[in-house]
């Protein structure tokens, strides 16, 4: 293979100079944006001014964009190797990254050049932003704060990459037929200007095989893995540009295809088509499609296979960059941190081993601790649904040599801890990473801690309960220190500027400049203007004109008007039981009735409400789809009541994604955060909706726990129980001790008797809250539920306090950045240092 060649005194000074001559340069005026613009509309694409519509505009100024993007990629990753530092190695199976073309320009402060530029070329960028398919690579909360991350860490300039799988399909697309959920692939890949194939950098990846042992003349044992299936991994790599700074990260991105070996010569040559392009679409099903699931283990061997293969390619990669640099061995934890988004990348702690052990014939102890100092794990749940676990007869056949380094791994932890706690047989089958159940399964979260250096959950709440409940025997047996905290953030560029262009500019004419965008806690200094009536007024008129759009975005999808002066209540986020949306619409219908109770006069004092939900249920989930069915139903009823008018409307909102995050959050008074107490791990949309000036309703879970301590009590709806009390809580709906709240019941009752349709449909619904032991405690709750709901109405009648309320919100929200929680990361678990590039 061709050197590269990347010190430049090793280049002939002519050579050099010829290069230089000819670099491309980055475009930084509007006349050399349009002229980049008609030249890929005219060549690249092949069209004219008289046939280039939206989208082939669209196509030219991303294309442009990206042109600049890849410039400064190629000067960022020049200057990581030359500084020759730690890098950071995010591994997530999701990248919820949305749109790109709107993002990238705003980070390269561009985007004003741009839109005149594009205006005098005939096209509003806002319709230009509009065209572009979302990058839907992920579910939701997890994958969303990937792509936050990437943000941050381009932005403070860490030396990172991120690592991932290039799904030819991303999560589905939503409809809404009939009132029930219709799932459609989302084929997203036809023009994706955002992604550069690399077809130099693949990796070939083996599947099933045996393992064959043998003993050498010196007494060391070797393992060798052979006799499997290989599928090639083929590298994409995705810029990711910083906000203010020329930084630009890569995200790689592994497609899969048939070897060039595998893919059978023989028998495509003898005439047997059909069996050689099986084998070809076997190997590209690997990567074929994302896994719909948000919060639940389904545990399906293409699954495994993903996780294998994307790890697999990932770490040879990684490993391939560090031998370049012909440190010893032992410098691996220094040169890399690798950081596991869940466990879904866990095989990449067995993987490391195997590279370690069986191909550069290190000892296991010296392998061992490499590898322990190199990894960190990211717990995102306690859902017991949601832990992964394998079967081991499954992974045994897929990945043999894997299974043996595992049971390795585990039999000396469970030898230490044996050494350390003598006799207590209970613990060693407690922590064991293989549990005995019928088949054996392997906890996934068990390997994942054994094997990294740092524990940490995602809300100060959450990273409690992992170290008081599910972990906890871990922390006995390692100490409280491998255990710790980095409550999540979101990127401001993203969830204020790009998705609230006016309350930003609005701030920065307050605060004197854009700063507060790369240190958010500047915020604070807007509290100082919380009580000035004229600030109060922009500020409102900013939220009024947000609602306006959505408004008109619901009128013209949906045909339902709704009232832009009403309250508008939003809970959008995947349909979950734990997260309680059947809460919501249950108490939707419950104002429904009271509403329908009243006269007239006492209809006319009524707070008007426009509840909007919105969300995905993973396909195979009944009862989250049940929930949607129930929300349209009530949407047809309600919106239909001539009594009721503008005092309720009930939206469903199809669809549910990045881009239409953008425009909900900042267009909410009041958001819906109502998990189960001690469920939502963190929540990130709780942080997005209060930083854009909504209140929010929401239980003490997650980081509704820390937002309040922040913003203060008296700007937040806490109801409900707390997670100290939902064991007993749950104990007693199981033993039968309990009687189902008033309201609640007359909600049931509406729905059984078919209010909203045949109440068939729902019977399962009605089931989970009565003989189902009401799991979600969505009884218990209820009635502190309505009476909040009683408070916001009162509070959202005092126009002044709601606006001193939002801006003082607003102003406390510094903390919920992404940058904070990287910088966290970065001190606390990888121990890097940005780089800075030279101007
Ligand atoms: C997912 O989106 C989250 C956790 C998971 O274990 C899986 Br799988 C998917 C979410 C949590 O539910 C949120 O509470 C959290 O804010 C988010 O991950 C990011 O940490």
């Amino acid at each position: 293979s061709r050197e590269i060649k990347s010190i430049e005194s090793s280049i002939p000074v002519g050579l050099r100079d010829t290069w230089k001559k000819f670099a491309a340069a980055e475009f930084t005026t509007k006349e050399s944006f349009q002229k980049e613009v008609v030249r890929h509309v005219e060549t690249t694409l092949a069209r004219s001014l008289y046939n280039c519509d939206e989208l082939a505009a669209y196509s030219g100024a991303a294309l442009a964009m990206r042109d600049k993007l890849i410039i400064d990629w190629n000067k960022t990753q020049q200057a990581h190797t030359l500084a020759d530092q730690k890098r950071v190695y995010y591994l997530s199976l999701e990248f919820l990254m949305g749109r790109t073309l709107d993002n990238a320009m705003l980070n390269q402060n561009i985007k004003d050049i741009a839109a005149e530029g594009v205006s005098e070329l005939g096209f509003r960028m806002e319709d230009l932003i509009d065209q572009e398919h979302d990058a839907a690579l992920g579910n939701g909360g997890l994958g969303r704060l990937a792509a936050c991350f990437l943000d941050s860490l381009a932005s403070l300039n860490y030396p990172a990459w991120g690592y991932g799988l290039r799904y030819r399909y991303g999560i589905f697309k939503q409809e809404i037929i009939d009132g029930y959920q219709v799932e459609v692939p989302d084929y997203w890949l036809d023009f994706n200007p955002w992604e550069f194939p690399r077809h130099d950098i693949t990796v070939d990846i083996m599947f099933y095989g045996y393992v064959r042992r043998y003993t050498e003349d010196d007494g060391t044992t070797v393992n060798i893995w052979e006799g499997g299936e290989v599928v090639q991994a083929l590298a994409y790599d995705v810029p990711i540009p910083g906000y203010g700074t020329p930084t630009t990260n890569n995200l790689r991105l592994w497609s899969s295809k048939p070897s060039t070996g595998e893919f059978d010569f023989q028998k495509f040559n003898s005439g047997d088509y059909e069996s050689s392009v099986r084998d070809q679409q076997r190997a590209e099903t690997i990567s074929a499609v994302l896994y719909p699931n948000d919060n639940i283990d389904v545990g399906k061997e293409l699954r495994l296979k993903q996780q294998y293969f994307w790890v697999a390619a990932s770490l040879h990669d990684i490993v391939r960059r560090f031998k370049k640099s012909h440190r010893a061995w032992t410098d691996f934890p220094l040169q890399v941190a690798i950081q596991l988004n869940d466990t879904h990348p866990t095989l990449a702690i067995v993987e490391l081993m195997r590279i370690l052990v069986d191909k550069e014939h290190l000892d296991w102890d010296t392998a061992w601790n490499i590898v322990t100092e190199t990894f960190g794990y990211t717990n995102h749940t306690v859902l017991p649904e949601a832990l992964e676990k394998w079967s081991v007869p499954l992974f045994q056949n897929l990945l043999p040599r894997h299974l043996q380094i595992i049971y390795d791994i585990n039999l000396f932890f469970l030898q230490s801890v044996e050494r350390r706690f003598p006799k207590d047989r209970e613990l060693l089958s407690r922590v064991s990473i293989i549990e005995e159940s019928n088949p054996q399964v392997i906890r996934m979260a068990y390997l994942a801690i054994i094997g990294s250096k740092k524990v940490n959950g995602v809300a100060e709440l959450h990273s409690d309960l992992i170290k008081t409940t599910i972990f906890k025997d871990f922390v006995k047996i390692f100490g409280p220190d491998k255990f710790t905290n980095v409550t999540n953030g979101v990127t401001p560029r993203r969830w204020l500027h790009q998705a609230n262009p006016q309350l930003s500019a609005l701030i920065k004419e307050k605060l004197g400049s854009y700063e507060f965008l790369k240190d958010l806690s500047l915020l604070h200094g807007l509290e100082k203007f919380a009580d000035d009536k004229v600030f109060q007024k922009e500020w409102m008129d900013i939220k009024h004109h947000n609602k306006q759009r959505l408004a008109k975005y619901i009128k013209d999808t949906t045909g339902i008007s709704v009232n832009p002066n009403a309250l508008f209540d939003i809970q959008v986020k995947r349909i979950h039981e734990y997260k309680r949306q059947q809460m919501n619409i249950f108490g939707v219908i419950s104002r429904y009735l009271s509403l329908k109770a009243m006269t007239k006069e006492e209809r006319a004092k009524q707070v008007q409400r426009v509840s909007i939900f919105g969300g995905k249920a993973a396909p195979g989930y009944w009862m989250a789809k049940t929930i949607i069915r129930l929300i349209t139903a009530v949407s047809e009823v309600v919106n239909n009541d001539v009594d009721i008018g503008d005092l309720l409307k009930v939206v469903f909102i199809e669809d549910y994604n990045v881009s239409k995050a953008e425009f909900l959050c900042p267009a909410s008074d009041l958001s819906e955060h109502i998990s189960t107490a001690g469920t939502e791990a963190s929540g990130t949309s709780n942080m997005k909706f209060v930083l854009n000036g909504g209140l929010i309703i929401g239980t003490c879970d997650g980081a509704n726990i820390e937002i309040t301590r922040e913003i203060g009590e008296e700007r937040i709806f806490l109801f409900g129980n707390l997670a100290e009390d939902v064991e007993d809580l749950r104990h007693a709906h199981r033993y039968g001790k309990t009687v189902m709240d008033p309201a609640l019941k007359e909600v049931c009752d509406e729905i059984e008797k078919g209010t909203f349709g045949e109440p068939g449909v729902f019977a399962g619904l009605i089931h989970s809250l009565t003989e189902g032991g009401d799991y979600y405690l969505v009884s218990d709750d209820f009635a502190s539920y309505l009476s909040t709901h009683k408070l916001v109405d009162e509070a959202f009648k005092d126009t002044a306090a709601w606006a001193h309320n939002s801006i003082v919100a607003v102003s406390r929200m510094g903390f919920f950045t992404s940058d904070r929680a990287i910088n966290e990361y970065a001190e606390e678990i990888w121990n890097v240092d940005p780089v800075i590039l030279a101007a």
